[in-house]
């Protein structure tokens, strides 16, 4: 036991005061039809949880993450393991994410490096059988290394491409090894800092070979969950490919990959590009691309990827609207969210966490209520009536010419105005949702 002083964590409800108890997440309460632990696949980031020990450009580690073992050892990597699962266990988490290089140190020789992750990997197989946990997505780690500084898929050097092959192939066979729902591209390198040494069409085609590459291996080997992309705007890279999820979506089908893959919408990247998290999970559902949510938060002062927990119940409320609105996301909700550094004890993990679940299943009831209430949909039809009927209906039917249009505006003179946004009373129903019982 790694957390002995820490009890399973339960339900206890939003007056309790016990700070190792959930106020709001109920797994098996129902809204709106299903258990909140189905709206709600949570699962935890292995490289944030069991690796990140609050090391920032200006200092080193606060947190103590060796769980009684010597790190760059197998026997850390199966303490992680170890320590991981009785996490996962006494807060009710179901899956779990990873990298390649946050199961097991990496070897210098990519063959040891491969061995430690068949090893590790059957001993989180033991695990996973004996707790029922599960693992969410696989991915691998290609920005670290310093031979990845131009990228992967990206890069200059036909051999650092064959590396990254390499790994993606081997993060896709313990992905499948370990039952994996799906497989996660975040473009780690992919971009560039200057136009003036990057040719911007050729790496763009050389990802999406690689990512077609890793398509054709991964359906060979029986891989037949999604794959995703995982949106970023900047850092590392001054200017990443994968901007946003209207970018990602336009790669995507650019290249003929939209087939296989969905996006992964994390609530920090899409506030790095100028976004609402509310934007991309719209933009990506209404073309069917909604897969799975890294679930965090960002700094608006601050203005990088701080991967915070969730704490903004604004920002889970209009998350859940969207989610179920598009009929919830077939992968999950990966808390990509580290502790702050100064927040470095063991307890600090688990309140972390509680305060990630509960934010999320709070949204999940406000956003049900917000649906329940009906004043928002019903404004949002009001607004666009005017094209269930008349020549607004033309319109919709694709029934009608620029000619018909233009005779139709000749006729009437002038139009109607559109009619108030009532931006100030939809946000106070928001509001009167939010903080009423
Ligand atoms: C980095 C990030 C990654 C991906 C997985 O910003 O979000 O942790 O989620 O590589
Ligand atoms: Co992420």
């Amino acid at each position: 036991m790694y957390f002995s002083n820490i009890p399973a964590i339960r339900y206890e409800g939003p007056n309790s005061r016990n700070p190792l108890a959930f106020k709001f997440y109920d797994a098996d309460r129902v809204i709106m039809g299903k258990p909140m632990r189905a709206h709600l696949p949570f699962a935890m980031a292995w490289w944030h949880n069991m690796c990140a020990c609050g090391t920032d450009m200006f200092g080193g580690d606060t947190a103590d993450k060796s769980f009684g073992a010597e790190k760059g050892t197998m026997a850390h990597a199966r303490a992680k393991v170890d320590a991981g699962f009785e996490f996962m266990q006494k807060l009710g988490i179901p899956y779990f994410c990873f990298h390649d290089v946050d199961l097991v140190p990496p070897a210098k020789d990519i063959r040891e490096t491969n061995r430690r992750l068949d090893e590790i990997s059957d001993y989180m197989l033991e695990k996973m059988q004996e707790t029922g946990i599960r693992c969410l997505w696989g991915t691998a780690n290609m920005f670290a290394n310093p031979q990845y500084m131009n990228g992967a898929g990206s890069s200059n050097s036909a051999d650092v491409f064959c590396f990254a092959a390499a790994q993606v192939k081997k993060a896709l066979d313990i992905t499948v090894k370990l039952g994996g729902k799906g497989y996660v591209f975040w473009g780690g390198r992919e971009g560039y800092e200057t136009l003036l040494n990057t040719d911007v069409k050729f790496e763009l085609e050389n990802i999406a070979s690689l990512l077609r590459m890793a398509v054709e291996y991964g359906r060979k080997i029986g891989f037949t969950g999604d794959f995703f992309i995982e949106p970023k705007p900047k850092e590392p890279m001054k200017h990443q490919y994968d901007f946003d999820a209207a970018t990602a979506i336009g790669f995507l089908r650019q290249y003929g990959l939209d087939k296989d893959f969905k996006l992964n919408i994390e609530a920090n990247h899409a506030t790095l590009a100028g976004h609402t998290f509310q934007h991309d999970l719209r933009i990506a559902a209404i073309n069917g691309m909604l897969g799975s949510i890294d679930a965090n938060q960002g700094d608006p002062q601050l203005g990088w990827d701080t991967d915070e927990f969730p704490f903004n119940v604004y920002e889970t409320t209009m998350c859940m609207y969207e989610v179920l609105k598009a009929g919830g996301v077939a992968g999950g909700f990966n808390f990509d969210a580290k502790n702050r550094r100064p927040s470095y004890t063991d307890k600090d993990m688990f309140y972390a966490y509680i305060l990630g679940m509960d934010a999320f299943a709070l949204g999940l009831i406000k956003a049900a209520k917000l649906i329940d209430d009906g004043r928002v949909d019903s404004f949002m039809a009001e607004r666009y009536s005017s094209y269930s009927r008349g020549i607004g209906l033309k319109i919709r039917s694709k029934n009608v010419s620029l000619e018909e249009l233009a005779e139709y505006a000749e006729r009437t003179g002038k139009p109607e105005l559109p009619g108030s946004g009532r931006q100030e009373y939809l946000e106070s129903i928001v509001n009167c949702i939010l903080f009423s019982e």
